[in-house]
């Protein structure tokens, strides 16, 4: 019998692992394949994630969060679970020495009694979370640094605060209408679909690059009387006012969702500080620097309005940032005109 179309095309496929492992054997073959295997600990921890996010909209028959469900266990919340997924799949294979979440006031360091490695995983685990009860897409976004405390002991808080440009990977992953795992390592920015039926990211999306000049715009517009005259302006020049050429507005509210979008077709996405948040909404370590990441190595550009984001030199761990990110030319003239405002 013959194979059919889908059989052929799932013999040729190119699944995370092999990607992984043949990116290493090109770019660094004298690597000991600790980052190669942090990145399948963060896919294996994307699929459960994933397998429960897929039954969220199921909670209210099978057991509300924060209820009790039909085995009698308590529903944990989603983020809460993905929290835990996350730690659960990189707190004991003796590859990390500390990780820091944006669900936990301070890091978290290795049980006793398991051994730690050289790398530091900071992560947001379900971001969006206003979305996550009304079926709109979420995400999960990683930033992965080299310790730089020396030895094999416990990592330290200055593991964690390191700037973005010394990431040696970061990645997200998108729960929407599939299943996307975007990462880079430096080398080119790749994107993986989830396959439900063979259980794997699949490469879907190699080497993603990003327009110059985007058609999108993305921002939440509610902020606008609490913005700075600049920023008010530069938003202005976006909706095709002032002699800027007009753009078409999209809004998700998911961060992922709405810089994925983006990176694809090309586009902008903004949230400065206002008078409510001085700083910004977003968090610089969990946030910001691992998409400013895949934005720079996609060809985009990253900008807290001022200064790439990948220079800022963190203080804190929950420190927040505004965010100008996406297509190059659009974010830096967003900056120029920022500078020329101040
Ligand atoms: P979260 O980490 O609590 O989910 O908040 C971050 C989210 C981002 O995903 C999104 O870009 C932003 O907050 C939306 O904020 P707003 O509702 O103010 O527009
Ligand atoms: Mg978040």
């Amino acid at each position: 019998m013959r194979p059919s179309l889908s059989q052929i095309a799932l013999s040729r496929v190119i699944t995370i692992e092999q990607f992984i492992i043949e990116q290493e054997r090109r770019f660094a073959p004298e690597a000991t394949g600790e980052l190669s295997n942090l990145l399948y600990d963060i896919g294996l921890a994307a699929k459960i994630i994933n397998s429960h996010v897929r039954m969220a909209g199921l909670a209210d028959i099978l057991g509300a969060a924060g209820g009790v469900n039909v085995q009698g266990e308590v529903v944990q919340k989603l983020d809460e679970f993905a929290n835990e997924t996350m730690k659960h799949a990189l707190l004991r294979t003796g590859r990390t020495c500390l990780l820091a979440s944006e669900e936990d006031e301070q890091p978290i360091p290795i049980p006793e009694g398991y051994p730690t490695g050289k790398y530091t995983v900071l992560y947001d685990p379900l971001d969006g979370s206003s979305n996550i009860d009304v079926n709109v897409s979420i995400g999960t976004i990683f930033s992965i640094h080299k310790r730089l405390s020396p030895g094999k002991g416990p990592g330290e808080l200055r593991d964690c605060l390191q700037p973005g440009r010394t990431q040696v990977a970061a990645g997200y992953v998108l729960y929407g209408s599939s299943t996307m795992l975007v990462y880079t390592t430096g080398q080119g920015v790749h994107g993986f679909t989830f396959d439900p039926s063979i259980g794997e990211f699949l490469l879907s999306h190699p080497n993603i690059t990003t327009p110059p000049v985007g058609k999108y715009y993305s921002v939440n517009e509610s902020n606008f009387p609490r913005w700075t005259l600049p920023v008010q302006g530069v938003v202005r020049r976006w909706k095709g006012a002032d002699g800027g050429e007009a753009k078409n507005c999209r809004y998700i509210g998911s961060l992922v969702a709405d810089f994925h979008r983006n990176l694809m077709v090309g586009g902008v996405f903004a949230y400065p500080a206002d008078v409510n948040n001085t700083q910004g909404k977003l968090r610089l370590l969990y946030e910001c620097a691992p998409l400013a990441f895949l934005c720079e190595h996609a060809g985009g550009y990253a900008s807290d309005g001022q200064r790439c984001i990948l220079d800022v030199q963190p203080s804190k761990l929950h420190q927040r940032s505004p965010l100008f990110i996406g297509s190059r030319d659009d974010v830096r003239a967003a900056e120029l005109a920022l500078a020329a405002g101040a």
